[in-house]
């Protein structure tokens, strides 16, 4: 071992250092360079092996590298940017941070709801435009053109150089859309979002409403009767349900349903405004009227037809005293369904 062989380390390991590009680089090169079992410890630990007289000068030389070098691989880290990328060592057992689960929105839990029961009572699913011709929401519905739901002030109307076109204000236009294009038999459920000029605790300017038709040869009242009873007993189990006479352009005779007030129990309240009773949807017989519009010989066929809102059967089901809480997106609120 001569004093050549230690020089040749060092310049070696200063070259190294200089071109080291980063922490990790210069970590290597020192365990290489100044490791316990590496180039100059291998030299001291060997110093013993050598002739007397040679041993002070190649130890001192050999600790003067050393301290050299040492000098050398703090400067250059200095010079280096600090590592960014220094990774947190990974406990793999340790359990995942909770993770919010998303959940499906009280409105289209309810629609859900109300749309499977009319399934198991044989109803199919359709849909139809949010945006519609006011030919299919109004004329074809014999609402007349000096109805005041047709109103600006009540209907959100479109520009459009086709004809009248609007957000459609209820359902009801599908029954036509569907009308026009299959023959009887029929029986339809239409879930969907719809629009009216209406905002307060209890009226949205969009809210949901579930369409019902039924259209064959031979179709009561009893039937409408029958299947509305059987619905809102699966929706509020036992509840007590009335029929009361009411009127809409597009069906006659028409009713309106009420149920007992869910909030007080039929007492009196201020939710059911001391009636003991709330109302929760509009129903009647199809009107000739519609079927001849469609197409259909009123003579051949009869039906029924009823729109409930959405928002309305939630509220009563879970006891909600504002409709706006729905549409807030107020995770406090929204977490609870
Ligand atoms: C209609 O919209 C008729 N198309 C229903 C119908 C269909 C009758 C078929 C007969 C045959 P009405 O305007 O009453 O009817 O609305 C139906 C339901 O929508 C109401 O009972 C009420 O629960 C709900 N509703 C009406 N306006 C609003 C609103 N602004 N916000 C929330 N819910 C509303």
């Amino acid at each position: 071992m001569t004093e050549d062989e230690i020089e040749e380390i060092k310049k070696k390991a200063i070259f190294e250092i200089a071109n080291a590009l980063n922490r990790k680089d210069l970590e290597e090169i020192k365990i290489e360079y100044l490791g316990r079992k590496k180039r100059l410890n291998e030299i001291i630990r060997r110093i013993k092996d050598l002739p007397i007289d040679k041993r002070p000068l190649i130890g001192q030389l050999a600790n003067k590298t050393k301290r050299e070098i040492e000098e050398q691989l703090k400067r250059r880290e200095k010079e280096l940017p600090p590592s960014r990328y220094k990774l947190p060592s990974i406990d793999v057992t340790m359990p995942p941070a909770h993770l919010p689960y998303g959940r499906i929105h009280p409105i289209t839990q309810m629609s859900n709801q109300i749309i499977d029961v009319f399934i198991r009572l044989g109803f199919e699913i359709v849909e139809g435009p949010e945006v519609e011709y006011s030919s299919y929401n109004f004329d074809a519905l014999n609402i007349l053109p000096d109805h005041p739901a047709r109103d600006m002030h009540d209907t959100f109307y479109i520009e459009d150089s086709e004809g009248e076109v609007l957000l459609r204000t209820h359902t009801s236009p599908v029954q036509i859309r569907i009308m026009k294009e299959h023959k009887p038999p029929l029986r339809i459920v239409v879930p969907g979002k719809v629009y009216r000029r209406d905002a307060d605790i209890s009226h949205s300017p969009m809210f949901h409403q579930v369409e019902g038709l039924l259209v064959d040869n031979e179709v009561s009242f009893a039937d409408l009767k029958g299947v509305l009873n059987a619905f809102l007993h699966e929706i509020f189990k036992g509840v007590e349900v009335r029929f009361r006479p009411s009127f809409f352009p597009f069906t006659e005779p028409s009713v309106e349903v009420d149920i007992r007030c869910t909030v007080c129990g039929g007492t009196g309240c201020r939710v059911c405004k001391g009636t003991g009773w709330l109302e929760i949807l509009g129903a009647g017989m199809v009107d000739p009227e519609v079927f001849k519009n469609v197409g259909y010989d009123p003579e051949d066929y009869l039906g029924f037809a009823f729109g409930l809102g959405v928002e309305r059967l939630c509220i009563l089901k879970h006891g909600i005293d504002d409709i706006r809480l729905f549409f807030e997106n107020d995770l406090r609120f929204l977490d609870q369904f």
